[in-house]
């Protein structure tokens, strides 16, 4: 059998339970740039703007921004940038070709083409979606010492990192009298596009006072929550794709029927996308929202993707589906509960229990190494903030603490048939340093970057962590076994006896 390649000119060929772009994508100009064109970002963000495009917007065209790789620019060029997104869940599987990305550039070969599109009059807005690692925050600011920034603070004019490219772009409109774009991060990092627009000033201040004080007074940062799960798609996941739609498409995303998208306002003079249109929420305060999300689904996530993997299991459904695993993630998702404010019209038990319900879906085989990849970058905002609050407020937090504690043991497997899919734990030696610090940790947590140093030196966090680590340890075979908790936890902060107050 022959099967037609995804192409603007073979959309209409597509059976027709295919839903395709129903807007002339040769009238539509581009008027955002994306960068970091991942997975996700085709299966979240895109889908909105396709839907803008689809009610009439005809000034929202993505160009995608790849900074380094060219893979998804090879997949994506050869079919006129169209790719699928395959909406699956009980109701069956539903096939939509997205026409919103128009163009697609791999910056590093062609910084300069980057640039211009960029400083065009007609891009409105700028996004990202390029994991915490593209933000260069460290410790409040911008890490200075980094060498994506001590290159682009060198040779400005050619930049290649994130924060480069948008200061370049953002300095040409200055200079060339054109209002400029708002940038928008669409990256699971708690106040995200407000820490970006802190690394963006300190980078703009290095060049000069007066373009730093314009982004500080011209330029909307409004941040976002996103929500999709969308798992890497596989080879099978293309075949497959070939042989349930009848055409070929190198990559298409494979995703669940929820989505998500809650945007801080922009001040009604910013000529800012509607995106309520497409079903997002704009609101005054978006950090609220952003921290539900961050613990209860990406918190969970990590928790399930570290604890589920070590039981053997491969995949979240599997994973979530086990008693033990379940009640250890229900339990701790209340504890994460209780370190939230309440959230303006969400109902949080019914919240929690649509993401178990999503966690649930055999249709989307998201595999636990996904969701437990990058530990360092996550930890603070999936387990160790939330103590921290909890340690405040004085509300139970056993669970979480093992959570935090499972990452010492996950460390601890690393290592060929565990890939722990975490660049920088493995550069900065953390699973050697793991298990040269057995069942206390100690050299992980003595990682000031990581865990700072107010919980290693809170006794309640100290004896806890070490018990659950214990508890880990003891069980090495079978960590599903030191998942015990009490009944009746003992709020955090209880001094513990035996457990030495911390040096002054
Ligand atoms: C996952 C997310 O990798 C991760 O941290 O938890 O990619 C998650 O699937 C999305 O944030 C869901 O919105």
């Amino acid at each position: 059998m022959t099967f037609v390649n995804l192409t603007q000119n073979s959309l209409s060929s597509l059976s027709d339970n295919i839903t395709v772009p129903g807007y002339d994508r040769n009238r539509v100009t581009t008027g955002i740039v994306h960068i970091g064109p991942s997975a996700f970002f085709r299966g979240h963000l895109a889908v909105y703007v396709d839907d803008l495009l689809n009610q009439g917007a005809t000034d929202l065209g993505i160009c995608a921004v790849s900074l380094k790789t060219n893979n998804v620019s090879n997949a994506l060029k050869s079919q006129d940038c169209l790719y699928t997104v395959v909406e699956q869940s009980a109701q069956g599987k539903q096939a939509r070709v997205i026409g919103s990305v128009k163009e697609i550039i791999v910056a590093r070969d062609n910084p300069q083409v980057v640039l211009q599109k960029m400083a065009s009059p007609e891009t409105k807005l700028v996004t990202m979606t390029v994991t915490q690692g593209g933000y260069y925050y460290k410790n409040g600011n911008l890490d200075f010492d980094h060498e994506d920034i001590k290159a682009d603070l060198t040779k400005a004019d050619e930049p290649s990192s994130t924060v480069g490219f948008i200061v370049k772009a953002l300095e040409m409109r200055m200079q060339a009298g054109i209002k400029p774009f708002a940038v928008m991060s669409c990256d699971n990092l708690p106040n995200n596009s407000f820490v970006l627009r802190n690394v963006v000033l300190a980078y703009a201040a290095q060049k000069s006072p007066e373009l730093r004080d314009w982004i500080a007074n011209e330029v909307p940062f409004p941040s976002t929550m996103v929500d999709r799960i969308v798992p890497k798609t596989t080879p099978e996941n293309v075949d497959q794709h070939k042989q349930e739609f009848g055409y070929g498409d190198a990559w298409p995303i494979y995703t669940e029927s929820f989505r998500q998208l809650v945007i801080e306002n922009v001040p009604a003079e910013f000529p800012f996308p509607d995106f309520s249109k497409a079903g997002a929420l704009h609101t005054e305060d978006v950090g609220v929202f952003e921290l539900m999300k961050i613990r209860l689904l990406n918190g969970t996530h990590m928790a399930l993707g570290m604890i589920g993997r070590m039981a053997g299991y491969t995949y979240s459904h599997e994973a979530i589906r086990d008693p033990a695993i379940r009640s250890f993630i229900k339990g701790m998702m209340d504890e994460m509960t209780q370190t939230l404010n309440p959230v303006k019209g969400v109902d949080l038990e019914a919240y929690k229990a649509t993401i178990i319900t999503r966690l649930e879906s055999e249709y989307m085989k998201d595999e636990l190494a996904r969701l437990a990849r990058n530990g360092v970058d996550k930890m603070d905002s999936r387990f160790l903030s939330p103590l921290r609050d909890a340690l405040s407020r004085q509300t139970p937090c056993e669970r979480l603490v093992f959570a935090a504690a499972s990452w010492i043991e996950y460390l601890k497997r690393a290592g060929p048939g565990f890939d722990i899919q975490d660049e920088k734990a493995v550069n900065g030696a953390l699973p050697e340093k793991a298990r040269a610090s057995g069942s206390t940790g100690s050299a992980i947590l003595a990682n000031k970057d990581i865990f700072g140093s107010d919980l290693p030196s809170s006794r309640f966090f100290q004896a806890k962590f070490k018990g659950c680590l214990t508890r880990i340890c003891n069980h090495p075979d079978n960590i599903l076994e030191a998942l015990q908790f009490p009944d009746n936890p003992e709020p955090a902060n209880t001094p513990v006896p035996g457990v030495p107050a911390p040096a002054p």
